[in-house]
C-alpha cells in the first residue's frame, strides 16, 4: 500500500509512505506504485505516529456519580467516593466500561495506553479485568497496567501483599502513592518498596507522586534517589508532581541535578490537576500543574496523559488528548511558535519514552506501520483548529476512520 503526498511531523517538504506486510517499507518523494499496488492521496495531511495516553485509570473510567458525587473537587472526596464504588466493582462492569473508553481512545488516534488500576481491593478484581483485557485487546490497543496502590501500600490493610499479588498475576509496572500514607516514613517506605519490588522483578515503576498543594511532600527526591541507585533510571516515571508547583527555588535548584542524574520521566495531567488542586486555597489559587517548562528546559522527559475520563476525579473527557496538550500549553505557559508546533510531542514521543515502547514507535522503515492521518498541515494548525484524526492504522490496518464535519456558515 502507498500513501502519498503526506506531511510527516511537520515536514515542510511531502513524502510518500510505502506499507508493506504491516511494516513502513520505505519513505521517499515520488514513489511510485508497483503493479497490484493499491495508492491513496493524502493531499498534504499531517501524518503522525500514533497518540500515546500515558496516564489514566481505565478501572475507573465512566463512573462519575455513581454512588455519589465528589462535591469538593478535591483528590482526597475522590478517593472516598470511589471507594463506595470499589463495593460493588464486578468484572462485566469493568469490562463494558474499559471496553467503552478504549473505543473513545481508539476514536482519537490513540494507540497505546498506561493504565493505572487500584490493586487497594482484597479481591484484585479490576486488576484481573484489565490483565484479561490487555490480552484480549492487543492486535487494537496496546495496554501497559500499573498496580496502584490507591488507599496506600503501608497505609492500606496487606498493602504489600496486594502489591506483589498484583506483580505476581502479570502487572507491567509497580506503582505507589506516597503522599496519601499515613506518614513521612511510611511515605518514604512505600517508594523504597515499590522501587525494589520493580528492580526485583524487572519491571517498570509509575509512581503517583506529590499529587497535593503541600510543599513538604517530598516523595519525588525519594523516587528519583532510588531510581538512581537501583539503577532503574527512565524505567522509573513519576505522575503529577504537583508540589513542585509549590516547592521554593532553592529547594528546586537542588533537586534539579538529581533528578537530571536520575533520568526518570515525568507525567503531568494538566486537565485533572487544573481541577482538582488549589481547592485548600482562597486567593490568589495554585495552578497545580508540575514545572513542564523547567523540567523541559533541563532536558527531562515529560509526556501529558488526561487521567481520568467522566469519573470521581475529572467530571468530563471524550478521550481526546488534544484536550490536555491544549489546557497544558496554556498552563505551562508553553505558548511559543515552537512550543505549540512541536507539542504533539507531548503525547508521541515523550510519552513513548515513559512506555519503553521507543524502540518499536516512530515512522521509519522496518517499524510497525503505526501512524494517525490529521486534517491538517502541521500540529499547529491541527491543534488550533480541533483538526479530527481522519485515519489510525495500526500495523498497517485501518482502526477507525473519521469524516471532517461539514459546517456551512451562512453569510
Ligand atoms: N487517583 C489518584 O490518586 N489521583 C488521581 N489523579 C486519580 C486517581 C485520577
Ligand atoms: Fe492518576
Amino acid at each position: 500500500m502507498l500513501f502519498k503526498n503526506a506531511y510527516i511531523e511537520n515536514a515542510e517538504e511531502l513524502k510518500d509512505i510505502r506499507i508493506s506486510a504491516g511494516k513502513f517499507a520505505e519513505i521517499g518523494e515520488d514513489l511510485q506504485p508497483r503493479e497490484g499496488e493499491e495508492s491513496e492521496d493524502l493531499q498534504g495531511r499531517l501524518v503522525l505516529p500514533p497518540f500515546i495516553e500515558s496516564h489514566v485509570h481505565l478501572d475507573t473510567c465512566l463512573t462519575a456519580g455513581d454512588p455519589v458525587w465528589n462535591m469538593s473537587g478535591t483528590l482526597f472526596e475522590g478517593i472516598e467516593c470511589w471507594s463506595k464504588r470499589k463495593q460493588k466493582l464486578g468484572r462485566e462492569d469493568i469490562r463494558e466500561r474499559v471496553n467503552r473508553a478504549v473505543r473513545m481512545y481508539a476514536a482519537n488516534g490513540i494507540q497505546h495506553i498506561r493504565t493505572h488500576v487500584d490493586v487497594t481491593d482484597p479481591t484484585l478484581t479490576a486488576l484481573k479485568a484489565l490483565l484479561e483485557l490487555r490480552e484480549e485487546l492487543r492486535e487494537y490497543m496496546d495496554i501497559q497496567v500499573v498496580a496502584f496502590p490507591q488507599e496506600g501500600i503501608l497505609s492500606f490493610p496487606k498493602g504489600r501483599e496486594l502489591m506483589e499479588e498484583a506483580v505476581r498475576l502479570g502487572a507491567d509496572a509497580v506503582g505507589a502513592i506516597p503522599h496519601f500514607e499515613f506518614t513521612r516514613e511510611y511515605s518514604v517506605e512505600s517508594v523504597n518498596f515499590a522501587l525494589r519490588l520493580a528492580a526485583d522483578k524487572g519491571l517498570l515503576a509509575d509512581i503517583h507522586c506529590d499529587e497535593i498543594d503541600d510543599e513538604a511532600s517530598r516523595g519525588l527526591e525519594t523516587a528519583a534517589a532510588r531510581a538512581l541507585e537501583l539503577g532503574l533510571y527512565d524505567r522509573v516515571t513519576v505522575s503529577h508532581t504537583t508540589a513542585m508547583h509549590s516547592y521554593n527555588n532553592a529547594y528546586m535548584l537542588k533537586l534539579m541535578r538529581l533528578l537530571k542524574m536520575s533520568r526518570i520521566n515525568f507525567v503531568a495531567n494538566p486537565l485533572v490537576n487544573t481541577h482538582l488542586q488549589g481547592r485548600t486555597d482562597t486567593y490568589p489559587k495554585r495552578r497545580g500543574l508540575t514545572r513542564v517548562k523547567e523540567l523541559t528546559e533541563n532536558g527531562i522527559n515529560v509526556s501529558f496523559g488526561h487521567d481520568d475520563i467522566f469519573d470521581h476525579w475529572y467530571p468530563l473527557g471524550c478521550g481526546n488528548l488534544r484536550d490536555a496538550v491544549f489546557l497544558g500549553l496554556h498552563v505551562a505557559q508553553m505558548m511559543g511558535y515552537e512550543d505549540i508546533m512541536e507539542s504533539y510531542r507531548f503525547i508521541t514521543h515523550n510519552a513513548a519514552k515513559t512506555l519503553h515502547i521507543a524502540d518499536r514507535y516512530g515512522i521509519e522503515p522496518g517499524k510497525p506501520a503505526d501512524f494517525i492521518v490529521l486534517d491538517a498541515a502541521n500540529y499547529y494548525d491541527a491543534l488550533n483548529r480541533c483538526a479530527p484524526v481522519l485515519a489510525s492504522c495500526k500495523n498497517g490496518r485501518l482502526l477507525s476512520s473519521a469524516r471532517p464535519a461539514e459546517v456551512k456558515v451562512r453569510f
